[in-house]
């Protein structure tokens, strides 16, 4: 593949629902701009997107992943991303690197909820867009229907620059209203003509709207179209690639990935109208190390400067390091400086990503994507550029991990590569973490949703080859107490020689929730020395640590020493330690005490017509509904619930909404547990501590 300057590249992502397209349109676009290569099937697992083995057993993409096409002298850099909400990272990480975003959409009644997640993403980004609504080639599909959703969920900007010709079984092509050409397609093989009669009108009545929405976007377009004056070809050509650029016109493309309508339309529209690497807005970036901003231009003779956005790790190869260049070209043996990292870092070899394979790269240029291998340091996130010029790119704003599993060894050999295993995939993929909690003495990982977790453990055994189970992680539930107490802690051993004394007297008064912990010391007198009183407030702590209910960590407390004793030879630090902590353990089983159990923070996002059934099933699982929103024939319903009730909620929402909800979940605060739980899990604890002990 020759070296394209960044007037001529296009870096595009496709996003959307899961499902509905996207691969099986990356593969459409890359075969209509390379004909002789061989068009990849997800469904018959040889897409040259989904290659890896966790994508072509289940038939869904997992990664992000970059295959390009050469169409009429213009480069497409055409990233393909997951749809399912578990995958979100891989998205917004596509999405950084991206000059523009296709939204893919099924051509059939319902826009979906991930649809509306990914323009979010991309208002984040600001950056362009475009919707394609594919599958037209196929029974109940509606373009025009579509058309209309489209344009209710992201405004009217939304104007279409193709039409289908025909429809459902009967798509023959499409309109391409931006040179009012028809566009027949027939089994992958399209042909250039005059606009059939019977189309005519409608394709007039639409070329008139997409040239209004031009005039729209420039006042002096506008001042001319009002005149009455007709705008030249021209005009509308180059008012349609600013409008774009801007984000004040959408357009919309119909078509069909599978069968290739409206593809070649699409990729002849890309290279005429969607904005190059070189129309990216100019990228603010910072010094190394300060605050001042420096303006990075997309220049090939500039310092290179390049943020790596993806790692892969082949487990015999190495990790292959994805990378877009934001200024300077990147020639062979050349030493750089990774500024994230303050580290040297030469390039000896790269390439051009080709799906699961890749293409040797002479060089790359400003504004290409390139993968590096046998990188020494660098890793996602981070941004090399020279020594002299240490730069750092802004990050990639990722989704925190949202829900977690405990994981235990199968054998006891493994134990100790578990967390080698796990730091690997984290540096595969930030959006999943790990780690061990030593308050439920469990190790989790965390991540976006069940899929994701279960495919991280698949993978644990196939890449690293340690295998784990799943297990239901322990609830971090919370001990405190609900009235004032005051009692007294004593610890005196004789056991002849030197004795130990330590005697205090702590009043304990419960917190408002999250009031967390004070100490207090009220002695007088110095009935007990200064000297011990650190002892006791140590004491105190490691006994809030261990738990005097049910073995869970004791918050929102205030414990106060206003008396006490001493013994002037046997006193010891040692001494007032255990005393303080005796104090504390009576007196909160003297104190009403009260178990808390953590509450989440819930944000589900549902077509409306699952919204009953959704509200049941929390009510069920004892949450709170505290709001509705309904917007674009979505609801979206907040509430909070017991992270107890959670377990495996993905799994549930998926099958009461047929995979179309979504949801948000983070920690909000702790409440009293229900009196009816609260023995139980006292139980729980018993049985666990005395399993223990055997
Ligand atoms: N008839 C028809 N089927 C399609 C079309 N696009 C996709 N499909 C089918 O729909 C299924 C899903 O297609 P994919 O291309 O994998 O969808 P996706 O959006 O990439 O899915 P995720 O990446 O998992 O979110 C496959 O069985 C495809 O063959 C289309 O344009 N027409
Ligand atoms: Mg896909």
């Amino acid at each position: 593949m020759k070296n394209y300057t960044a007037d001529k590249i296009h870096n595009i992502v496709l996003a959307g629902h899961g499902g509905c397209g996207k691969t099986t349109l990356a593969e459409a676009m890359v075969h209509v701009g390379n004909p002789t290569g061989r068009l990849g099937r997800v469904d018959d697992g040889n897409s040259i997107f989904d290659f890896d083995i966790d994508e072509t057993t289940r038939k869904i993409s997992i990664f992000s992943s970059l295959a390009a096409c050469e169409h009429q002298d213009h480069k497409l850099n055409v990233i393909d991303t997951p749809g399912y909400a578990d995958f979100a990272g891989e998205v917004k990480a596509g999405m950084r690197v991206a000059d523009c975003v296709i939204i893919v959409a099924q051509g059939v009644a319902g826009i979906e909820v991930g649809t509306d997640k990914c323009w979010k993403y991309s208002d984040e980004l600001k950056l362009p867009r475009a919707i394609f609504l594919t599958r037209l080639l196929k029974e109940h599909s509606d373009f025009y229907k579509s058309l209309d959703q489209a344009r209710d969920m992201f405004g009217h900007q939304a104007v279409p620059l193709t039409l289908p010709i025909g429809d459902q079984l009967n798509l023959k092509g499409v309109v391409d209203l931006t040179i009012m050409k028809a566009f027949l397609e027939s089994e992958g093989k399209s042909t250039i003509g005059e606009i059939p009669g019977e189309m005519a009108g409608k394709a007039k009545e639409y070329r008139d709207k997409l040239v209004e929405a031009v005039a729209e976007s420039d006042d002096n377009l506008m001042e001319k179209f009002l005149n009455g004056d007709s705008l030249t070809d021209q005009e509308v050509s180059d008012g349609l690639k600013t409008a774009i650029r801007k984000g004040s016109l959408i357009p919309v493309f119909a078509g069909d990935g599978y069968f290739q309508v409206g593809v070649n339309a699409l990729l002849n529209s890309i290279a005429a109208f969607f904005p190059t690497a070189a129309d990216t807005e100019e990228v603010v970036a910072k010094k190394a190390g300060s605050d001042e901003e420096i303006i990075i231009k997309c220049d090939s003779a500039g310092t290179p400067v390049l943020f790596m956005f993806k790692t892969f790790i082949e487990p015999h190869a190495g990790n292959l390091n994805y990378f877009r260049m934001y200024s300077g070209t990147l020639e062979p043996g050349i030493e750089l400086y990774n500024a994230s990292l303050s580290k040297a870092e030469k390039f000896g070899q790269f390439y051009f990503p080709n799906g699961k394979d890749r293409i040797d790269a002479p060089k790359i240029s400003c504004g290409d994507i390139g993968i590096a291998v046998k990188l020494k340091e660098s890793g996602t996130g981070d941004t090399i550029s020279t020594k002299n010029n240490q730069i750092i790119l802004p990050e990639t704003v990722l989704p925190k991990p949202s829900i977690s599993v405990a994981v235990e060894a199968k054998s006891k050999d493994d134990e100790g590569k578990i967390s080698v295993g796990l730091s690997r995939l984290n540096e595969e993929d930030p959006t999943f973490t790990y780690g061990f909690v030593p308050e439920i003495r469990q190790t989790l990982i965390n991540g976006l949703g069940e899929l994701h977790l279960d495919i991280m453990v698949g993978r644990l055994k196939r890449k690293f080859g340690v295998e784990v189970t799943i297990i239901k992680p322990r609830i971090p539930y919370r001990e405190t107490i609900s009235k004032k107490v005051e009692i007294q802690g004593k610890h005196k051993k004789q056991s002849g020689g030197h004795g130990q004394y330590g005697d205090v007297w702590l009043r304990l008064e419960p917190l408002p929730r999250g009031g967390g912990f004070e100490f207090v010391d009220e002695v007088v007198g110095g009935v007990v020395p200064g000297n011990f009183i650190p002892s006791v407030e140590k004491g105190v702590k490691a006994a809030m640590l261990e738990g005097a209910v049910a073995g869970y960590h004791i918050v929102d407390l205030k414990a106060a020493i206003y008396f006490g004793s001493y013994h002037p030879v046997d006193s010891s630090g040692t001494s007032f330690e255990i005393a303080g902590s005796m104090a504390l353990k009576k007196g909160v089983l003297d104190a009403s005490p009260v178990l808390l159990e953590p509450i989440m923070k819930l944000e589900v996002a549902i077509p409306e017509e699952f919204a009953g059934q959704v509200m049941g099933d929390l009510n069920s699982r004892r949450g709170r509904i505290s709001g509705m929103d309904s917007a674009k024939g979505m609801q979206v319903i907040k509430a909070t619930v017991p992270q107890g009730e959670m377990y495996k909620y993905s799994t549930s929402l998926r099958s009461m909404t047929q995979g179309r909800g979504n949801f948000e979940m983070e920690f909000s605060h702790y409440d009293p547990v229900p009196f009816e739980a609260t023995q139980k899990i006292i139980e729980e604890a018993k049985k666990e501590k005395e399993e223990k002990q055997k």
